[in-house]
């Protein structure tokens, strides 16, 4: 099944129109002032990554240095929320310019000099320095403060990647950064060459010139500044979550039945979390538990093929599983009416199942009461005859310990909460096991987007 048909079934969605709505959810975001951050692990790659935070980054430890850092080290001292939330603004390129321009003309020659040729070459000289300092210092602050990718929280990453495309993060950074140095280079040798003339006309027009060299260099090359006031805000507008809350997200093929199912979950009404690189909405909603609050969320449906044909839908499931601190509820409908057959439903839980198997799972037959019908929708590919037991078995009743539920019905509801809060308080635990025992207290929360 192509991307397009993925694309056409979401469009299919009664709750399409809402899903286009764009979600205020980040602006909940908020500074935790002097926070402690310790080592943090995830599931899966939880068990196989481990990660610390240093001014504000993310860094990859290897087992025997975490172990070490542990013992050894303070928590590092963090008083900052996600990366994207902190991104600066950035100016747009004409403004730059124009305002390094009016700045630089207020430039004044040195006071005494009485020699109108000397005066001449100092202004022009000092002219062309603040030009140089105007267009570089903004250019500055960006490549000090747009953080290095590689030190981002390995989600974080992901969603550069999904959202900008590999590579293009680092490479815009690059380019601001090429047009600094090669505004600092030109800039200081037309202030030296201004100051070497030899008269006051011949300052004068070095002068003019040098003006000139600057504002064209920084009128081609300044579409780099462009792009990444454009990143900044793609990133920043990104939908926000709690990074340590342990969070239930539902997986599943298209249309099977999650988003219904986090409607039904969530204690009040989910937020519709908006991606750059999708108009489809992806619900988040709480669940209210014994005085602790848990993330709940849909993810894009995944379909049964190669890891190279995914399109980022399906990706940002998997960056969601493998980087988020998530416990898995599986929905499986075995009606046939979501457009994914059972066959493929099964292929995809395995492969699922496998790739995250050390994830707290639950598995749900949702749409149950159209199973109840005498005859759900049979698949003319599938053949009732097939000699793999395993799917047979699969096709009638979902793999074993499968909770059978109806949001329309409401069968098997009850029995559904009962057991998210069971899966949710032990997801809880894990977290809880694999913090360092004296941090457990202080782990208030950190926002993070996905
Ligand atoms: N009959 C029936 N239809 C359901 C049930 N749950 C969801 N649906 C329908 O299945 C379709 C897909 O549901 P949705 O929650 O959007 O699926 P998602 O794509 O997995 O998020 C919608 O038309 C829902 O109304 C159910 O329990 N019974
Ligand atoms: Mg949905």
């Amino acid at each position: 099944m192509g991307s397009n048909t993925l694309q056409h079934l979401c469009h299919q969605l009664p709750y399409s129109a809402l899903l286009f709505t764009r979600t205020n959810l980040y602006k909940g975001l908020y500074p935790i002032p002097r926070m402690k951050i310790y080592p943090l692990c995830f599931t899966k790659q939880m068990q196989t990554t481990t990660y610390e935070v240093v001014k504000g980054s993310y860094l990859e430890t290897s087992p025997t240095k975490q172990e070490n850092k542990t013992k050894d080290t303070a928590p590092v001292t963090l008083d900052t929320v996600g990366a994207f939330q902190k991104l600066p603004m950035v100016m747009p390129s004409v403004d730059i310019l124009h305002s390094a321009l009016r700045k630089a003309r207020r430039v004044t020659p040195t006071k005494g000099i009485a020699n109108a040729a000397k005066r001449e070459k100092n202004k022009g000289a000092k002219h062309l320095d603040a030009l140089m300092k105007e267009l570089t210092l903004p250019l500055r602050t960006y490549k000090e403060n747009f953080p290095n990718k590689r030190l981002l929280h390995p989600y974080e990453r992901s969603l550069i990647e999904l959202t900008l495309g590999d590579g293009n993060y680092e490479q815009v950074l690059g380019r601001v950064d090429s047009l600094r140095k090669k505004v600092v280079s030109v800039g200081k040798e037309l202030a030296s060459l201004c100051a070497q003339s030899t008269s006051k006309r011949e300052a004068e027009e070095r002068l003019a010139e040098g003006l000139k060299r600057l504002e064209d260099i920084y009128r081609s090359d300044g579409k780099a500044v462009d792009e990444l006031m454009q990143i900044a805000k793609t990133l920043r507008a990104m939908p926000v979550v709690d990074l340590e809350m342990p969070t239930l997200c539902l997986v599943g093929a298209p249309n099977v039945g999650k988003s219904s199912l986090v409607r039904l979950l969530s204690t009040g009404k989910p937020e519709i979390c908006n991606y750059p690189f999708t108009t489809r909405g992806i619900l988040m909603g709480h669940i209210a538990l014994s005085y602790r609050n848990f993330q709940v969320t849909d993810t894009p449906g995944i379909l049964r093929r190669r890891d190279e044909d995914r399109n980022n839908l399906e990706k940002l499931t998997l960056a969601v599983l493998a980087n988020l601190p998530t416990a898995v509820l599986f929905v499986h409908d075995l009606t046939g009416e979501c457009g994914t057959s059972p066959s493929d439903q099964f292929l995809i839980y395995q492969e699922i199942k496998e790739r995250f198997s050390s994830h707290l799972w639950i598995d749900v037959i949702s749409k149950c009461d159209l199973l109840e019908e005498e005859s759900p929708i049979l698949y003319v590919t599938e053949n009732a005859e097939d000699d793999n037991s395993e799917l047979v078995k699969y096709r009638k009743f979902g793999p074993d310990g499968a909770l059978r539920v109806s949001v329309k019905s409401k069968v098997g509801i009850d029995e559904l909460k009962i057991r998210v809060h069971e899966l949710l308080a032990s997801q809880s635990e894990r977290l809880n096991i694999q913090k360092p025992e004296d941090t457990k207290e202080a782990s208030s929360p950190r926002k993070i987007f996905i």
